[in-house]
């Protein structure tokens, strides 16, 4: 047979078969008939040397344009393939979310991710923003800035978690608390500011009380005018918002944080029945949270003026608010992701915490 008659037929006989083929494995034996190593093309390629010379040259470009042609009309049925396949998975895996909920979930929001959830109502509707930042940071940020120079026995208090040194002798860090997070939004934000900060936090402890991952939140309030009694305010509202009762007593008890001066830190009132706390009852206390107004080098370092500006922080620990707002015995036993645990303390995630609605309700 002619040579070229023969290519012509073979190129109309692989065309149709590309063109029905019907899923991508059914091209790839096409394309290895054809073009792969024992393929039709290539079997003929080898034979090229017995060609007369005045033929080889011709026929050798008509097995490359062959070729080509071949190969684009693969790629062009596998295109197609791929789009039919994707519509019919997207037809059979089409979800109707206009459907109702379906009550047998099984699915649980932890009470931490609630209790964030609460107090970040609570804030936003006194006015603050959420700013957040890395969990993994600079001894600047997490340290330095925060008026924790590197002697400073406030270091050896946060059990931190280094990462290896890096060429130039520094090394990062897991955030010991979300501080850094405030130093960011000072030199990223002009005054006034008036944000919370919530977030994962991490300290190399564990024990009954301690976890290696913590959560908190924590507030920085930054103008001209800020004073204590604006920080007391706001505390109280908080405590009376998230414990949901007007009765708390709140008692601030002079401390010291190097990033705060004057530092207080504040207890409510809680009554202990049967190994059970209750809050805004009774005549014990219990801490709850630490404050102060902002440091004047902490607002330098966040590239500030103190003479300017100034304004009040604070830190409230989520796990043990989420303890004691819940009757949450053990602390441990929020991070072993033990379903019969998730089951009894989870929150359905249809209980959106609202000021509206009611924050646990
Ligand atoms: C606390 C207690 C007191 C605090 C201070 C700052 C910053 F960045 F503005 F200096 N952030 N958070 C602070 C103050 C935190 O936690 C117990």
């Amino acid at each position: 047979m002619n040579g070229k008659d023969d290519l012509q037929e073979l190129e109309a006989r692989f065309l149709a078969e590309i063109e029905k083929a019907g899923d991508e494995r059914a091209l790839e034996d096409i394309r290895v008939a054809a073009l792969g190593k024992k393929g039709e093309i290539s079997t003929r390629m080898k034979g090229l040397g017995k060609l007369p010379p005045e033929e080889r040259k011709s026929m050798g470009q008509a097995l490359n344009a062959l070729k080509s042609r071949i190969a684009e009309a693969i790629a062009a049925r596998r295109e197609v393939l791929k789009q039919q396949a994707l519509a019919a998975r997207l037809e059979k895996e089409r979800v109707d979310v206009t459907l109702p909920v379906r009550p047998e979930h099984k699915g649980s929001i932890h009470p931490v991710s609630h209790v964030w959830e609460e107090v970040v109502e609570i804030f936003a509707d006194l006015g603050f923003s959420v700013a957040e930042g890395p969990h993994i940071e600079t001894d600047w940020y997490n340290f330095e800035a925060l008026n924790i120079p590197p002697e400073h026995p406030a270091r050896q208090e946060h059990d931190t978690f280094y990462f290896h040194r890096k060429d130039d002798g520094t090394r990062m860090l897991l955030r010991t608390h979300t501080s850094p997070v405030q130093i960011r939004t000072m030199e990223s934000t002009p005054p006034p500011i008036r944000i919370i900060a919530p977030g994962r936090t991490f300290r190399c402890d564990s024990d009954q009380t301690h976890t290696p991952m913590f959560h908190q939140v924590e507030a920085l309030v930054i103008d001209e005018e800020t004073h204590m009694g604006h920080l007391k305010w706001t505390l109280e509202e908080f405590c009376k918002a998230f414990f949901e009762t007007d009765s708390v007593k709140m008692r601030f008890r002079a401390s010291h944080f190097p990033f705060t001066e004057p530092s207080m830190e504040v207890d409510i009132n809680c009554s202990w029945e049967g190994g059970q706390v209750k809050v805004g009852e009774g005549d014990d206390w219990l801490e709850i949270l630490g404050s102060g107004m902002v440091h004047p080098n902490v607002i330098r370092a966040g590239g500030l003026d103190p003479e300017r500006y100034q304004g009040y922080a604070f830190g409230i620990g989520l796990d043990r608010l989420a303890m004691l707002k819940y009757g949450i015995p053990d602390l441990r036993a929020f991070f072993e992701a033990d379903l019969r645990w998730l089951r009894h303390y989870g929150f359905s995630f249809l209980q959106v915490p609202t000021l509206a609605g009611g924050l646990s309700a």
